[in-house]
This record gives structure tokens, C-alpha cells and sequence, in this order.
């Protein structure tokens, strides 16, 4: 089997280097360095000493995890990182970010004070809340890491098509990890598919203090997962002992130092950073006392310089550090494992306890005084450096990174038209509807087309996608031959692969799916490049990928899910592959409007509308949940009016009389049920009606926005031509919840019917019977609710 070849292209950005042997440099970077560990641990003492607690809550902040990642943080953004770099920092190291952006002049003294605070500089770097220099949101550990694996394989599919602006330079697409995300299993998913697209221009700099939450990590650990890199055709570096260090193993007996540190436990390091000199002279003159270098190197020291020397990491040591990321030329996956302290140069270096650990008063003074910034001057950018203020300004106004205002891109929107082709045929399920429109824009010529962009994690055949990808191709760095068809093998699926396909194939991997939407829900502002991106998947299956959906609707990507097929209409497949609880997860996700169409026509209105939302100021993504049960499609006009009412979330399909005593709501594919059980009710309740719900998610909205005293809510003008006794069936093939608030909502008695328990094989006559979704169902509740009146 044939692997794609991984030889490395010089990268263009690495040719802007700055003039690293320019004098005097590396001292200014060592003072900045030392002045954003300072300003970092401030920030956090400020929020949680300084500032008045109202509500007697830790505020929290993480000095130890910040100080780790000081010094490769301030060689980034201060010295190696390009304005068109985008980087995801690891969220809790939040403070070192804000502190480098204010010493840029990025971010202001206010927001710092308000660190944790409302209005303030946000705990974990959030691209909504925290302006334009944060690229990604970071929180959920292990999540911005992933997505810059994303992002890398979004910035090619931009550039290979030429939509992204042609003076933006390719970036490098940047996670500064911590050691323990590499835990979280979402990361290795990403990296195998990064790799099989041949991903580029990726950097992961990991921040290996061996410490997480909790603990010190398995010393054995590091070997597993440096392998785990090679093996996905990374390049990595290790950084582990800096200068001095080096120089110290140099000198005679140096040797049996390095072998002594190389063999020392995590737990003991971390025991010994904490304790300092004294512990290293103690366990050093136990240990390798026999030798005379050793004596010679421990006499030479005090106890304060021998506990500099022996924590002189390499993630601690700005010109190792800059060497190693200069070093690199080309656009390789490049993976730093940065040796570190947690905790560094503060008093709970170190300690396995240090996560949560804050520096008390005595220690902050200390500690200040230390850093020789003067009582009341704080927050001074440049107190007390041990360099001239002018070089220092002269430095930070000429930082590469700086170079450029308004990081953050824009693109113009893409014409949506008035409306889309209807597909035609008396019985259509809302996928097929939804594969035959694809198909029918993908044969088309228009902008909207070409912006378009599917993925879908192996189930892009059975989410009726095929259509679309045989018409506009599966995306690859390269050119790549359909074998099936070169070899005349008789196929329904023509699978171009090349630069120009507007597909992206994943393997099984929902997590995945939703980190890629994240990366091409963001190529407007990443990449200046309009995308329109599709991702179809089942429906139970979001339950999987859940955290990074939530993940990208968190820092407002655009994107649309397409969840087909769904519920227990998706009878023989059985309870695996049947979903209850995601229509709660479309009411419930912030950021993600969500419908449930039940005819095709409506589907048609819901996807036009989606493509101007997804790229609306205000809008948002958006969720589609299809079935594959094909439905008898109404034949009526689509008037402006009705449209309206499909986005909006509802449309009485049957109109009840003035002070009718019953309706019947119902969402989707048991949209059969509700008309056959409404019909036979009509003999014995003539004025009842019957009430589509295109969209529980936006009903609900409009009904508590309506409630907070903004205009009547569509849902209570949808409901209010009912009696003040009337009763409510409701009816969805999902969680009953998703619609029984609609009692609540003008004082109706509600009867919810749906789905509580997991669903079995079966065909929809049995499935429906026994989960009570049929029109005998409703008709119990009907007569149950004519007697309880
Ligand atoms: C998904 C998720 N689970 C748990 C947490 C809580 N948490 C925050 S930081 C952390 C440990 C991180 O350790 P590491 O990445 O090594 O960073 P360090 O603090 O050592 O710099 C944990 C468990 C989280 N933020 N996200
Ligand atoms: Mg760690």
C-alpha cells in the first residue's frame, strides 16, 4: 500500500527570521520574560486578594501552570510567531497570553485588573470575549490542540483554491500545549487524520512539567508518546536541558550528572525543585559525591545558584528555546516537547499540590520585591527591568507578531438566492430531499456552490451526500486517480481527489467531524476565505463528538450539522443507532439553531435561510435533524408567509377554529401520525388543529425572549386563536420534553408524547405502537384530555 510521501517544502514564513544575533536581544527577551511572569502572577493575585470577594467564591487563576509556559510563551509571540500565524494557547496559562497582549499594547490595564471578572480578560482565552488576537478559544482541555490540526488542513483547502487574500502569507497554525491534554484521546484522533491529509505548517509546543491536576506524571510516559508523533510522520524536537546545564554536564564528571538527571524519577525532580539547593546537594553527595567533578561542581555552588543550575530546563531557557524554533525551515508537523517546571520560579515550584496553589501576600511581597518592581507600581509595563525602558519599547513596537493590526479577517458574503430547487415526488424522506438539493446546487454554477464545503466522518454515502461529491469531488492536497472508475469497476460513487474537491472525507471519528467544522466554521476571520461548510453524520452520533460541537459553537464558528437519520424511524437499526435525547441538545446548544422539518418543502425554505444565518453578523450554525422515512410530500405553494413561519419555528399545517378545545403538535417524521390521528379526531372535534413544528429550538427562544418583555413570541401568537381550556397532544419521535413546555406557554394541559426509553429493532408500525408514537396514541391522549377537561 502506497503512503503519501511526507517530504517536507521550505516553509515561506520561516524566511522572515528576525536578526536573532542582534545584540542585546536575548537580554531584553530574558527581562520580558521575567516581566510577564511577574504580570501573570499579579493579574491572578490581583483577582484573588486585591479585588473585594461579594460572594465569598474562589476566584481562582493558576500561577503554577502559567509560569511553566513563560518563557516559550514570550519567545513566541515576542520574538518567532507571524501576524498570519494562528495559535491556540493552553487555557489555563490565559494570564501569560493577557500579560504578553498588554505589554504589546494589545490589551488593557482595566481588563487586567478585571482578570476573572465580568467584562474582564476571560480565565481561558476566548476568541468571542477576548478580542482579535486570540485565534481560538481554548478551555476544554486537549480541544485547541486538535483544531489546529483543523485549521492547518482549512488554511490549504483555502489557498489551494486561491479564496483566501492574496497578500495573506501562509501561517503556521500553533497549539502550546500542556503535557497532560496529550491524556485526552481527542488528540490522537485528530493526529491520525491529520495525517492521512497530509496536514502542514503545524506546531505543537508542549509544555512537559510533567505535572497535571492532580499529580506527576508516568515517567514512562514520554517515550509512548514521542514514539506516537514519530509514527504520524512528525518531526520532533525535544528541548530538555538548557545552557547551563549543558555547560555544567561539559565539565569533568558532567557525564555522570546528565545520566543522574536523565535517571531521575518525575516524583523525585519535582520533590527536589521544590525543595531546592539543600535537596540537590543532599541526594547529588549521596548519589555521585564520590566523584570529583561533582565535588568540584557542588563546592562551586551555593545553594541558590546549584538550584538554578539543576532547574535549568531547556522550556525555561530563552536562547534554547529560540534556537530550536528557528531551526525550523520547512512546513513539516513540527512537535516541541519542551521540558518545564511547574511552578517555575516561584515558591511552589514544583510541588505536586502547585495546580490550584496561589502565591499568599508574604510570598507575592517577596516575591515583588524579587523582581524588583517597586510597591505601587504593579501594573507599570516596564518597573523595574533590569534594561533600558527605550530598548525595551524599541523591542516590543518592532515584534513581528505586532506588526499587523486587525489580525482577525473578514470576506464578504456569498448571494444566497430567494430560494433553492424543490426537488419533485408525491413520497421523499427530508435526507433524500436534502441530497437531491446538494446534488442540484452541485450541478449548478453559482458562488453559493463553490463555497460549499461537506465532510462527513464515513457516512457520506448514507447521508445521501453522493450526489454532491460526485459532482464536485473529494478534496486532497493532490491530484489522485479514481481507481474503481480508471479500472472500469461499475460504481455509483465517482471519487475524484484533488485540490479542487469540495468534499472532505474523514475516517469514523464524530469528535473529528465537529473540531473540522470548528476550523472551516472559522476560515472567514482565520483565512479571509467565505466557507459554507456542510458536515452529515447520525444523528445519535452527535452524542459522541458532543464537546467539540459545543466546542465550536463556543467561539462562534459557522457551520451546518445534518444529522440523518434519526430517532426510532430509523426502526430495524435498533436502539444503537436510534436517538432520544439529541433534539434537547438542538434546544439546548447555545449558538446552534436547530430544526426538525417534516416535509421536503420545508427543508428547502430551512437550508436557504441557513446559508444567510451562517454568515449573518448575528447569526450562528445551525443543526438539521432528517429521518430517511419517506413521507407523502404536501403539494402547496410556498408563500412568503409560510416561509417565515418554517424558520420561525411553526406553522399551523391545519388551522384550529377560534377557541378550538384540542391541537396537535408534532416535529418531523411522524408527521403521518399527526394527520391521520388529526383527521379522525375531526368528527368528534371539528375546530381542532394540527400544528407543524419546524423548530422547538427557536419557538422556545422567541417564548423567553418574549417573556423578559420583548414583543409577543411566535409561539404565543401561533397558539393563541385556542380555547383557554384547550388541550395540547404533542407528538415528536425524540424526547417527549422537547415540546411539552409548549403547555406552559399559554396555560394549556399538555399531553408530551414521545420517545423516554431506548428504542429495539422493529418496523414503524411495531416501534411506533409500542413507544406510543402511532395515531391510536394520539388519540388516547386526545380522549384522555376531553375527559380530564
Ligand atoms: C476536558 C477537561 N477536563 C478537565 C479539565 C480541568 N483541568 C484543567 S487544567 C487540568 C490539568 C492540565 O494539566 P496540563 O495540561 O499538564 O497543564 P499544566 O497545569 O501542567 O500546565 C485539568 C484536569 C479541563 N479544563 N478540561
Ligand atoms: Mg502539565
Amino acid at each position: 500500500m502506497a503512503a503519501p510521501s511526507s517530504r517536507a517544502t521550505p516553509s515561506p514564513s520561516a524566511a522572515i527570521q528576525p536578526p536573532l544575533a542582534e545584540p542585546g536581544r536575548l537580554a531584553l527577551l530574558n527581562a520580558l520574560e521575567r516581566k510577564v511572569l511577574w504580570l501573570s502572577s499579579w493579574m491572578i493575585h490581583n483577582a484573588n486578594h486585591l479585588r473585594p470577594s461579594r460572594d465569598g467564591l474562589k476566584v481562582g487563576g493558576h500561577q503554577a501552570s502559567s509560569a511553566s509556559v513563560v518563557t516559550l510563551m514570550t519567545a513566541l509571540y515576542l520574538d518567532v510567531l507571524r501576524p498570519a500565524d494562528r495559535i491556540a494557547v493552553k487555557p489555563h496559562a490565559s494570564p501569560v497570553y493577557h500579560a504578553i497582549q498588554y505589554l504589546l499594547g494589545r490589551q488593557s490595564l482595566d481588563k487586567l485588573k478585571a482578570f476573572r471578572a465580568l467584562g474582564g480578560a476571560q480565565s481561558y482565552p476566548s476568541r468571542t470575549k477576548d478580542g482579535e488576537d486570540v485565534d481560538f478559544s481554548t478551555g476544554s482541555v486537549g480541544l485547541g490542540v486538535a483544531v489546529t490540526s483543523f485549521a492547518a488542513l482549512v488554511q490549504d483547502y483555502v489557498r489551494l483554491k486561491g479564496l483566501t487574500p492574496e497578500t495573506l502569507p501562509l501561517g503556521r497554525m500553533v497549539a502550546i500545549v500542556g503535557d497532560a491534554e496529550l491524556d485526552e484521546g481527542n488528540v490522537f484522533e485528530a493526529m491520525l487524520e491529520g495525517w492521512k491529509h497530509d496536514v502542514r505548517n503545524l506546531w505543537w509546543v508542549i509544555d512537559y512539567n510533567r505535572q497535571s491536576l492532580d499529580a506527576v506524571v508516568s515517567d514512562r510516559l514520554f517515550g509512548r508518546i514521542d514514539a506516537l508523533f514519530n509514527t504520524m510522520g512528525w518531526r520532533v524536537v525535544t528541548l530538555k536541558y538548557g545552557k547551563r546545564l549543558e555547560a555544567a554536564f561539559a565539565r569533568p564528571d558532567g557525564g555522570a550528572l546528565r545520566e543522574w538527571i536523565d535517571a531521575c524519577p518525575n516524583s523525585l525532580y519535582s520533590a527536589l525543585v521544590f525543595k531546592g539547593g539543600e535537596g540537590w546537594r543532599k541526594h547529588l553527595e549521596g548519589d555521585l559525591g564520590h566523584l570529583p567533578g561533582i565535588r568540584a561542581f557542588l563546592d562551586a555552588h551555593d545553594d541558590q545558584s546549584l538550584n538554578a543550575v539543576m532547574t535549568n530546563l531547556a522550556g525555561h531557557d530563552m536562547e534554547a528555546v529560540l534556537e530550536a524554533f528557528h531551526a525550523i525551515d520547512d512546513d513539516l508537523p513540527t512537535c516541541f516537547i519542551a521540558y518545564t517546571i511547574k511552578g517555575f520560579g516561584l515558591p511552589f515550584a514544583g510541588h505536586k499540590d502547585n495546580h490550584a496553589g496561589l502565591m499568599n501576600e508574604e510570598q507575592m511581597a517577596t516575591f515583588r520585591r524579587a523582581m524588583a518592581v517597586p510597591e505601587g507600581d504593579e501594573w507599570e509595563r516596564f518597573a523595574g527591568m533590569p534594561v533600558p525602558i527605550e530598548a525595551v519599547e524599541r523591542f516590543l513596537a518592532a515584534v513581528p507578531f505586532a506588526a499587523q493590526r486587525g489580525r482577525r479577517l473578514a470576506a464578504s458574503p456569498v448571494a444566497v438566492p430567494d430560494a433553492l430547487p424543490l426537488p419533485q415526488g408525491a413520497r421523499m424522506s427530508t435526507q433524500e430531499g436534502f441530497g437531491r438539493i446538494l446534488n442540484d446546487l452541485a450541478g449548478g454554477d453559482s458562488e453559493l456552490a463553490r463555497r460549499i464545503v461537506t465532510c462527513s466522518p464515513d457516512v457520506t454515502v448514507s447521508t445521501n451526500l453522493g450526489g454532491w461529491v460526485n459532482r464536485r469531488g473529494v478534496f486532497d492536497r493532490r491530484e489522485r486517480a479514481d481507481v474503481f472508475r480508471d479500472e472500469k469497476v461499475i460504481s455509483a460513487q465517482r471519487w475524484q481527489m484533488s485540490p479542487q474537491g469540495q468534499h472532505i472525507e474523514l475516517g469514523i471519528a464524530e469528535h473529528n467531524l465537529f473540531l473540522l467544522l470548528a476550523a472551516l466554521g472559522l476560515s472567514a476571520p482565520l483565512f479571509g476565505a467565505r466557507l459554507l461548510p456542510i458536515g452529515t453524520l447520525y444523528d445519535p452520533f452527535i452524542n459522541r463528538g458532543l464537546d467539540a460541537l459545543n466546542y465550536a459553537c463556543y467561539q462562534d464558528a459557522r457551520f451546518m450539522v445534518v444529522a440523518t437519520p434519526s430517532g426510532i424511524t430509523l426502526a430495524p437499526e435498533g436502539g444503537a443507532h436510534q436517538s432520544i435525547g439529541t433534539p434537547l441538545i438542538g434546544l439546548a446548544q447555545d449558538g446552534l439553531a436547530s430544526f426538525e422539518p417534516g416535509f421536503v418543502d420545508e427543508l428547502a425554505v430551512l437550508m436557504r435561510w441557513s446559508f444567510a444565518h451562517l454568515q449573518a453578523e448575528d447569526g450562528g450554525s445551525v443543526y438539521l435533524r432528517l429521518s430517511t422515512r419517506p413521507v407523502a410530500q404536501p403539494r402547496r405553494a410556498m408563500t412568503a408567509e409560510l416561509a417565515a413561519d418554517i424558520v420561525a419555528g411553526g406553522y399551523w399545517l391545519k388551522p384550529p377554529q377560534a377557541g378550538a378545545e384540542l391541537a396537535i403538535a408534532y416535529a418531523g417524521a411522524v408527521a403521518p401520525e399527526a394527520l391521520a390521528a388529526f383527521e379522525m379526531l375531526l368528527e368528534d372535534i371539528p375546530g381542532a388543529g394540527l400544528l407543524a413544528i419546524t423548530s422547538a429550538d427557536r419557538l422556545h427562544a422567541g417564548w423567553l425572549e418574549g417573556l423578559r418583555g420583548g414583543e409577543e413570541s411566535d409561539v404565543a401568537r401561533l397558539l393563541a386563536p385556542l380555547g383557554q381550556d384547550a388541550a395540547l397532544v404533542t407528538l415528536i419521535d425524540g424526547h417527549p420534553a422537547t415540546l411539552s413546555w409548549l403547555g406552559a406557554v399559554a396555560r394549556h394541559r399538555v399531553y408530551p408524547l414521545g420517545v423516554e426509553h431506548f428504542g429495539q429493532s422493529g418496523d414503524l408500525p411495531d416501534l411506533y405502537r409500542v413507544y406510543r408514537l402511532d395515531a391510536d396514541a394520539v388519540l388516547d391522549a386526545a380522549a384522555r384530555a376531553c375527559l380530564e377537561r
